[in-house]
């Protein structure tokens, strides 16, 4: 059983802290395990992350807690993460995750998914990158790239925050064009990269622009995501996390921003190729989606 990762030595239960006490009792975990898990589960249940240190109302935290929450089978979940805002929550997960040298995370990745299944061939294990946009469009973008051309059977989700907030404020390529950041004054000469058109192009078999505004929307396309990466090959999500600290917006307005964008320039793109759409019509039937 999976979750016996996470079962507490009889001998020792007395001494242990109460949050591990109750991750054991409370978090959700995969779905076939008694208590269901999934996005409504979010507000009874343990969380896997429940402090960190990113800026109060910072988009990325809550949008890490979807996305944690929709992982089919959490307990044998790897995830890789870059250096960048994301990697401050990442200590705080309580799941397998690596930190990668900033712009490897999907070469890592790969060769993390190719020896699981080496090293245990009867049991699903799912590797999942979550990197910002400066690690995953820019310095990373080649690793990112040749991991969708070699069809490697992973998920890359990218927190697209539009900048480099982490090293404060430097434009990206995915940076929107015209925008001027503390350390980009004359303002950004070039259109944004629609990377979830060139996931597309590379081979990706799924590939999703949105903002992390919904909640059950993140969740779907997360879990829809790493099913098609188990079985037919690479998936990318593209998700809108501003960063409320480089845009001039107060903790509270982070959502607004995000709603804003859904109908503009994040309004939704959604990929699925004919192969991975068959796939995801099985999960259906089986109760997996
Ligand atoms: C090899 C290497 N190069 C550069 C850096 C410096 N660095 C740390 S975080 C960061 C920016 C991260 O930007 P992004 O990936 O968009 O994540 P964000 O902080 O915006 O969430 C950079 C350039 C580093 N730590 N390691
Ligand atoms: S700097 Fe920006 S991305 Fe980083 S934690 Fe603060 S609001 Fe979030
Ligand atoms: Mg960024």
């Amino acid at each position: 059983m999976a979750l016996d990762i996470y079962k507490i030595n009889p001998e020792f239960r007395d001494i242990m802290p109460k949050e591990i006490i109750e991750l054991e009792e409370n978090a959700t975990w995969a779905q076939n395990q008694e208590r269901p898990r999934g996005i409504k589960e979010l507000p009874e249940t343990k969380e896997l992350l429940e402090e960190h240190s990113l800026c109060a109302g910072c988009p990325e935290a809550a949008t890490l807690r979807y996305v944690l929450s929709a992982l089919p089978k959490p307990e044998d979940t790897v995830i890789v993460n870059s250096t960048g805002c994301t990697s401050l929550m990442f200590p705080h997960i309580a799941l397998h995750t690596v930190h990668s040298l900033f712009g490897n995370q999907n070469a890592v990745a790969s060769g993390i998914k190719r020896v699981l299944e080496w090293r245990f061939p009867d049991t699903q294990k799912d590797v999942v990158v979550l990197a910002g946009d400066g690690a995953t469009v820019d310095i990373g973008l080649d690793y990112t790239l040749q991991s969708f051309f070699r069809q490697e059977k992973i998920t890359t989700i990218c927190f697209d925050n539009e900048v480099y907030a982490n090293t404060g404020g430097q434009e990206s390529g995915m940076t929107a064009k015209g925008q001027v950041f503390k350390m980009a004054p004359t303002g950004k000469k070039f259109d944004k990269v629609p990377m979830w058109e060139l996931a597309k192009t590379s081979g990706c078999h799924y590939s999703v622009n949105m903002t992390g505004s919904a909640p059950k929307a993140v969740a779907k396309a997360v879990r829809e995501a790493i099913l098609v990466a188990r079985e037919i090959g690479p998936t990318y999500l593209n998700i809108y996390t501003p960063c409320i600290l480089e845009i001039g917006l107060s903790a509270n307005e982070g959502l607004g921003e995000m709603k804003d964008q859904d109908k503009d320039r994040f309004a939704s793109y959604k990929h699925v190729s004919p192969e991975a759409e068959e796939y995801l019509k099985k999960c259906k039937k089986e109760g997996l989606l």
